[in-house]
């Protein structure tokens, strides 16, 4: 039987297990990639394992998400990785030289290789054709360590692409497409393999676009062939020495099936407050918008950019409309300064931002009360921007570009633009000079900001405590850990730990810091889809620092869950759905035997406000249960 893409990396990197669907297995990471946000902790607990040197093929630490640094946070934590860099042998991205999902595709990502990466769009890679995962800093730390990584062996859904897109419409379409038919839950351990004869009419950027996304509707990874395209991209990287055909057999068999035909699709758009909430760009026509951001890991690549300049050639930017564009990388900034592009940018009136995550992490521009803001980035969690009554709609840059100079949602078929001049370069501007390669010097620098991770304490035999808070469906990260003003204190965990679910209930800290001085184990009541979004696993070390212990859901996110058993936070799911509303905000619960339940997997939550018994079921894996025993992996692993 012929095997998918996805399992012959796989069984290529496979340590454990049995590679068979469903099973727990683990496999070897050849690169990893950690983002300044994620990385200082990441290192941290690197540092915690008693390691001195990276034990992986290529470990890169980018910085490209505190970058706007008020205060001296960022720049301690900066100045924290590039030294701890030098000292283990990771090459250091250095602020300026872009965001680490394209710089990677520019300048590492290999087909067959695996990736794994401190940030929730490391799959971006899958479209030269690497296995790559988000995870969180702990396990990255441990890859670098020379660790495998834990994955369940995921189910492979093709998602067979034929025709070409037209004119105005792009990668970004597609993957909207995909997020309208899968949505962005309930899609765990899978993997979406592109096929079909579409696929050779993407560019690797392209493909990219497509990849990074999937990282919206929760899969492991998403993955394109390694092709001729694949092949064109890395000669003009310069990086054709790395090249390898790599595609599913053809009698491959896969676990479904989704087919678009890319020559009829047509312009879309993700509604406010989510990724996976679609409409048609012809249905929001008309709407008057405030704010227009072209950027972000998404739609940042080269001929974005290209296109977005060639709409906007000519035209002044809608008098009540800011237009900012941030290009993906140093590379791109480059290209586009060399051939004209920028000149038309900047004469359209765009504003010129840093090649950084800047406006997607609602670091900066964030929009006015009420505002209608059209990203071409991924995400439009409620409150991400910085402005909660915003509201944010994501779309391609084709459809970025025209509405930005009507000032009203437009459908960019309608612009007398000519694309057809927007071709992939035979060769990129490469230009590695603001990476800095390790010398293995021992001077690391700490800033006061930057503290030691905290360890979890042990699973404790009574386990007694309130539901500390009562949360709905798809809560994601930036609910449970605000970024923007916030993300400085990464580094920081009391101090970050006061914002913990600040957008949904302000008083949330307080009140989990109380009951945990009062020695009780805190617990959150979630609905469906719960930790969606970002793999912070600063959403985990928080709460845990605030004394929760027990996260009570009707689902947990894949990488969310193993941040959750990482700092030995129980993540357990309703096992009759209804009894989620059975529990309110401020109940008295206790889980019964928690050492005997975390053997069988099955626990019984005695919520003693109510006088009723709940059946939960543990979402762990026997590894994860050792370490929710020890009270997280930094309390229980020895290398
Ligand atoms: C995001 O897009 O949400 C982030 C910011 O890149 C996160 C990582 C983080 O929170 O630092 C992600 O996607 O994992
Ligand atoms: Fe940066 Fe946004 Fe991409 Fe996250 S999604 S890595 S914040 S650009």
């Amino acid at each position: 039987m012929g095997l998918t893409q996805c399992y012959k990396i796989l069984s290529d990197h496979l340590v454990s297990g049995k590679l068979e669907c469903g099973e727990s297995i683990s496999i070897k990471m050849d690169q990893s990639l950690t983002q300044d946000a994620t990385g200082t902790m990441a290192y941290l607990e690197f540092e915690a394992l008693g390691i001195n040197k990276v034990k992986n093929e290529l470990a890169v630490s980018y910085v490209d998400h505190n970058t706007v640094q008020v205060g001296f946070e960022n720049a301690d934590d900066h100045e924290y990785l590039r030294t701890i860099a030098d000292k283990i042998g990771a090459v250091y991205s250095r602020a300026g030289n872009g965001i680490c999902h394209q710089v990677h595709l520019e300048r590492f990502a290999l087909p067959g290789k695996t990736l794994i990466g401190s940030d929730s769009h490391t799959p971006t890679a899958g479209g030269i054709g690497s296995f790559a995962v988000g995870a969180g800093g702990l396990d990255v730390a441990l890859a670098m360590a020379g660790v495998p990584f834990s994955i369940i062996a995921p189910k492979v859904i093709e998602i067979r692409l034929k025709g070409k897109l037209r004119p105005f419409v792009s990668a970004k379409d597609v993957i909207l497409k995909v997020l309208e038919h899968f949505g962005t839950k309930g899609n765990v351990n899978t993997v979406f393999e592109y096929t079909g004869e579409g696929v050779d009419t993407l560019s690797v950027p392209e493909r990219a676009t497509i990849t990074n996304m999937g990282a919206e509707c929760g899969v492991t990874t998403s993955l394109f062939p390694s092709d001729e395209n694949t092949r064109e991209f890395l000669k003009a990287q310069g990086r054709e020495e790395g090249f390898i055909p790599l595609s599913a057999d053809p009698d491959a068999t896969y676990d479904g099936l989704f087919e678009i035909d890319l020559s009829l699709l047509e312009p879309l758009a993700a509604c406010p407050h989510s990724p996976g909430n679609i409409s048609k760009v012809t249905e929001l026509e008309g709407m008057k918008i405030n704010q227009v951001l072209i950027g972000s890991c998404t739609n940042s690549s080269y001929t974005d950019l290209k296109k977005a300049a060639a709409i906007l050639s000519g035209h002044t930017v809608h008098p009540t409309v800011s237009l900012g564009v941030a290009p993906g990388s140093r590379e791109v900034m480059m290209m586009i300064a060399e051939d004209g592009t920028l000149e038309t940018l900047i004469k359209s009136g765009a504003r010129i931002l840093e090649s950084a995550c800047g406006f997607c992490i609602g670091n900066h521009q964030s929009p006015g009360t009420d505002a209608v803001s059209l990203r071409t980035s991924n995400r439009n969690f409620y409150a991400r921007s910085g402005t909660a009554s915003a509201n944010l709609y994501l779309v391609s840059p084709e459809t970025a570009a025209a509405s930005a100079i009507t000032g009203v949602f437009t459908d960019p078929r309608k612009s007398d633009a000519d694309l057809t001049e927007v071709r992939m370069p035979s060769s990129f501007i490469v230009d590695d000079s603001m990476f800095i390669y390790p010398s293995g010097k021992d001077d690391v620098k700490r800033g006061p900001n930057i503290g030691e991770p905290p360890k979890g304490t042990i699973l404790p035999s009574i386990f007694k405590g309130h539901a500390v808070i009562k949360v709905g469906e798809k809560i994601t990260t930036d609910h449970i850990m605000p970024a923007g003003a916030r993300l400085k204190y990464r580094s920081n965990i009391p101090r970050y730990a006061e914002f913990v679910f600040e957008s949904v209930d302000p008083s949330f800290s307080k009140r989990a810091s109380e009951y945990r001085d009062k020695g009780e184990s805190g617990f959150i009541i979630a609905g469906a889809s719960y930790g969606q979004g970002s793999s912070r696993e600063h959403a985990a070390i928080c709460p845990m620092y605030l004394g929760i212990k027990a996260v009570v859901a009707i689902s947990i996110e894949r990488i969310h869950q193993a941040n959750l058993a990482n700092f030995g936070i129980l993540p357990l799911i309703f096992r009759n759905e209804e009894d989620y509303q059975k529990i309110n905000e401020g109940d008295e619960l206790e889980l019964l035997n928690p050492y005997s339940s975390l053997e069988s997997g099955e626990f019984v939550l005695f919520d003693n406000t109510k006088g009723i018994e709940i059946p939960l079921h543990l979402f762990a894996t026997d590894e994860q249960k050792k370490m929710l025993k020890a009270g997280g992996r930094l309390m229980e692993v020895k290398l």
